[in-house]
């Protein structure tokens, strides 16, 4: 009987800590872990909460602490097939994260960026106006970038724009976020119409682009965009192709927004992708 060793893939996630409230590494940690991937982390922050609809949260910058932490790695002489990274604590972050990933990656580690820092075409009020300059910066360094509209238009200096959109609007985001240096892009918040709601993926590589729509939830829900981030790099980690992992994260996050309506959950906690994880790992192809 030959049984072939196969080594566990590994992701470093960047991103912060909010204690409560779904999003960021409590999302991204056991989305990526269930699939079997092991997943190694580097908090940017501890909040208390997230900062979207609460008031009064902690907030403990942890920029200090990263080099530190990769110095440490490095006497490790680890190997990390992603790095994912998301909300990040300080505007300095940004070079410290820039120079982590030349520390970390190899020929063969794919860096997925979602330059968390705005939505409903507003900057978070958390972050200075040049911030999403420097997210610009760290995006020309990803193999994947995750922005949703309004992070798009931000990085590329322009207005936002309220949709539905055109298919040549969307087009030419999509070419112009790759044009700044990744080869893969995956745009969220894509919508032709009012009635379907998606994302839409980009390969520059091939030039395909290819959309994932589900029927829209009216309501606005925190820490959706990390949930369907984390399921993107699980997907993509796993083997699957840029479009199959657009369609499974956009399924898994609408699947994880109708169980937290269904259940009237407020909708700063986060949403339910718990219990959507069977389903995810059946998507994968890993559950039975
Ligand atoms: O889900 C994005 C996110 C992550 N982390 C923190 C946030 C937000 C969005 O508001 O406040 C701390």
């Amino acid at each position: 009987m030959c049984i072939a060793m196969s080594r566990q893939q590994r992701v470093a996630a960047i991103h912060d800590i909010s204690c409560f409230g779904r999003c960021s590494l409590t999302v991204a940690l056991p989305i990526i872990s269930s699939a079997g991937i092991e997943c190694s982390v580097i908090p940017t922050a501890v909040l208390s909460t997230h900062t979207g609809g609460f008031t009064g949260f902690t907030y403990r910058d942890l920029t200090d602490d990263i080099a530190p932490i990769v110095d440490h790695w490095k006497t490790l002489d680890l190997k990390f097939d992603g790095i994912y990274t998301g909300f990040l604590g300080s505007f300095e972050q940004i070079d410290i994260v820039s120079d982590t990933f030349d520390r970390l990656r190899d020929e063969n580690t794919l860096i997925v960026v979602d330059p968390v820092m705005a939505d409903n075409g507003v900057l978070y009020p958390i972050f200075p106006e040049n911030f999403p300059q420097g997210m610009r910066k760290i995006c020309s360094k990803a193999d994947v970038v995750i922005p949703n509209i309004t992070e798009a238009c931000l990085l590329l200096g322009e207005e936002y724009r309220e949709g539905p959109y055109t298919k040549d609007y969307i087009e030419s985001l999509l070419r112009r976020l790759s044009d700044l240096g990744p080869e893969k892009v995956i745009l969220t918040g894509v919508h032709f119409d009012n009635e379907e709601l998606g994302a839409a993926a980009y390969d520059a590589g091939t030039g395909s682009i290819d959309y994932a729509f589900r029927d829209r939830i009216p309501g606005y829900y925190h820490g959706t965009g990390d949930v369907f981030g984390s399921a993107a790099v699980t997907a993509l980690i796993s083997g699957k192709s840029l479009a199959e992992a657009n369609r499974i994260a956009v399924n898994f996050t609408v699947g994880s927004l109708l169980r937290t309506k269904e259940a009237g959950t407020d909708i700063r906690f986060g949403v339910d992708f718990e219990s959507g994880i069977s389903e995810l790992l059946k998507e994968l192809g890993i559950g039975r």
